[in-house]
């Protein structure tokens, strides 16, 4: 098979690029990643040298060109029928893939007021509009599906939608948005995977400050 290639954007602020690099890594499936540090300030030119939107992240898998991470994560899961990245039960997988679309396609609120930084120090800020029911829904997506699914993920062992909300487990600790029990259990038990210390340990020895991520 050929070889698959991620780009992805800096380990510490690239939360689209963490969510397939993630589901990839927790999978074991092999890939090798290509890091190209964002340049917003030149309109990251570089991007577009390997992605067709010229954002991170995109797939090569040899003449395959792959862009969107949710597309990525579902190209991938297909390669790797056996990698169990989403639920086998069809109403569960419908599930994972409803809180995935979810994540793709709302919670503006959280993501431009909070933009992921796993390096950040832990802190509260001023929030705007619309960032506490972003993180209510949220949480109640996390408790609804470890009660039906026992956790210590959403349907049991790390799936597709745990890479999804990865980015906003960091973002609700950094930002210390929650408190409640549960949640706090949820993210303990994503913090301690190994794919996610993988990606925190680089994302802290990284050299780079994206000033316009540093709330
Ligand atoms: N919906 C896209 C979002 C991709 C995206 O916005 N990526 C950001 C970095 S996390 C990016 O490349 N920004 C660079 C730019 O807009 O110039 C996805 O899911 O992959």
């Amino acid at each position: 098979m050929d070889k698959l290639t991620l780009y992805i954007g800096n380990k510490n602020y690239s939360s689209w690029s963490f969510r397939p690099w993630i589901a990839m890594e927790a999978a074991g499936i092999p890939f090798e990643e290509v890091l190209t540090p964002f340049d917003f300030e030149a309109g990251n030119p570089r991007f577009k040298e390997f992605s067709p939107t010229g954002r991170v992240p995109a797939l090569h898998h040899g003449d395959v060109r792959v862009w969107e991470s949710l597309s990525i994560i579902e190209y991938v899961a297909e390669l790797y029928p056996e990698a169990g990245l989403w639920p086998k039960d069809r109403a569960k997988r419908a599930a994972a893939r409803s809180v995935s679309m979810e994540m793709l396609s709302g919670f503006r609120a959280i993501r431009n007021a909070c933009p992921m930084n796993i390096r950040r120090p832990k802190g509260k800020i001023a929030l705007v509009d619309g960032v506490m029911a972003d993180v209510l829904r949220i949480e109640t997506i996390f408790r609804e599906l470890r009660e039906q699914s026992g956790g210590p993920f959403l349907f049991g062992s790390f799936s597709a939608a745990d890479a999804m909300f990865a980015p906003v487990v960091n973002r609700f600790d950094v930002y210390d948005l929650v408190t409640s029990g549960d949640t706090l259990s949820y993210m303990a038990a994503v913090k301690a995977h190994p794919a996610w210390r993988k990606w925190e340990e680089a994302a802290r020895a990284e050299p780079w400050i994206v000033p316009h991520d540093e709330v």
